[in-house]
């Protein structure tokens, strides 16, 4: 069966006031631990933890500007080394992402200290949205003039995530030769939004070199993929190679940063700023019955239509929502705000479905002959 997935034009948009208040509710209740949100620890673009690299989880369409900064205060004085990692990118599929990382500090190769560094990557994501998640990198390193590769994945038991990293260079810190580094990282989620996190990883080949550690405090922002992680390391810049050689600049022993995800906004959310104001809604394309997915549920809750319907879901939320059948037959995969998902019911039955980000979030259509 063939089902899309489309956006459409919000007409609620122009009335902000009503959005604000249910998310304002969201960010409370969340930030108090009330609001399930597996999802929340997942939705990493960037990495699991300060020094490993997941898949980007951001929808398809939607770039993202993500910012680690990490400095060092030299003791007694006011100079300050800091090390910077833009990084750029946006997923292709759900599956598949690319980008580049930019650090102007490069403290991989011996010959470039302190000169740029990009590494430019495709990150794969075999597994999307289950529990357990795989990642595969792909990425070239400028500095070391070094073509990379990483798989990690994360296993989830209860609160807790592990995330091991694999890593293998083909010229390993501008040495000439190839080699290999591993990680663990993990991730303790005390609410879903507040999430302890740490990782430790060495150069295996060559292994001459300490290993490199990070710990911190990630606090996900609700119903936004924004995510802020707090952190010290004795690492540099956040890239395959650089996550894998401790740091090199600077005579402090650890550095203090951050990390922030800027997601750049979806087309229809730009088309909103840029669009002239047009009344009313897009007609529904012969869709029977329609339900949104407002203030984190599903309204109506429960929908009846007889065989042969098709029935459309709309995200009327500035968060992302899916729809799935319990049963697992189905999936919308990951719908951003005014996305849209059409099924077409030609069996009669009750179909329970659920929001995978969400899982508090359900619904029912009822098919009658
Ligand atoms: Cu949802």
């Amino acid at each position: 069966m063939k089902t899309t997935v489309r956006r459409m034009p919000d007409r609620h948009r122009m009335c902000s006031r009503g959005r604000d208040v249910p998310v304002l509710l969201v960010l409370v209740a969340s930030l108090l631990g009330f609001l399930p949100a597996p999802e929340a620890a997942h939705a990493q673009p960037g990495g699991w933890t300060p020094n490993t690299r997941s898949p980007w989880t951001l929808p398809p369409g939607q770039p993202a500007f993500s910012f680690a900064h990490r400095f060092e205060l030299i003791s007694g004085g006011d100079e300050l080394i800091n090390v910077p990692t833009l990084t750029l990118g946006a997923a292709l599929r759900e599956w598949a992402a690319v980008g580049f990382d930019f650090s102007s500090n490069t403290e991989i190769a011996r010959s470039k200290l302190g000169g740029n560094e990009t590494e430019l990557w495709l990150l794969l994501r075999p597994l999307p949205r289950r529990r357990h998640e795989l990642g595969v990198a792909v990425a070239y390193n400028t500095a070391a003039e070094s073509f990379d590769a990483a798989v990690n994945g994360m296993v989830s038991v209860g609160r807790i995530s592990l995330v091991p990293e694999l890593r293998a260079f083909s010229d390993a810190f501008a040495s000439g030769r190839s080699g290999y580094a591993a990680a663990a990282g993990a991730v303790l989620q005390l609410t879903p939004y507040l999430n302890v996190v740490g990782d430790v990883g060495r150069a295996l080949r060559p292994d001459t070199l300490d290993a490199v550690w990070s710990a911190g405090v990630r606090v996900a922002i609700p119903g936004t993929p924004h995510a802020f992680t707090l952190h010290a390391s004795n690492g540099g810049a956040t890239t395959l190679q650089g996550t894998s050689h401790p740091k090199v600049l600077g005579p402090e022993s650890v550095r203090y940063g951050f990390t922030f995800l800027v997601p750049l906004g979806t087309r229809a959310q730009w088309g909103r700023i840029f669009a002239a104001r047009r009344d009313g809604a897009l007609p529904s394309d012969g869709a029977s019955a329609r339900v949104e997915m407002r203030n984190v549920t599903f309204a109506p809750r429960e929908i009846r239509v007889r065989v042969g319907d098709t029935v459309e879901w709309v995200n009327m939320d500035p968060l992302l929502h899916s729809v799935a059948a319990d049963d697992g037959a189905w999936d919308s995969g990951l719908l951003a705000e005014s996305g849209r998902y059409r099924r077409v019911f030609d069996t009669a039955g009750r179909f329970s479905y659920h929001c995978g980000p969400h899982p508090q979030m359900t619904g029912t259509v009822i098919v009658e002959r």
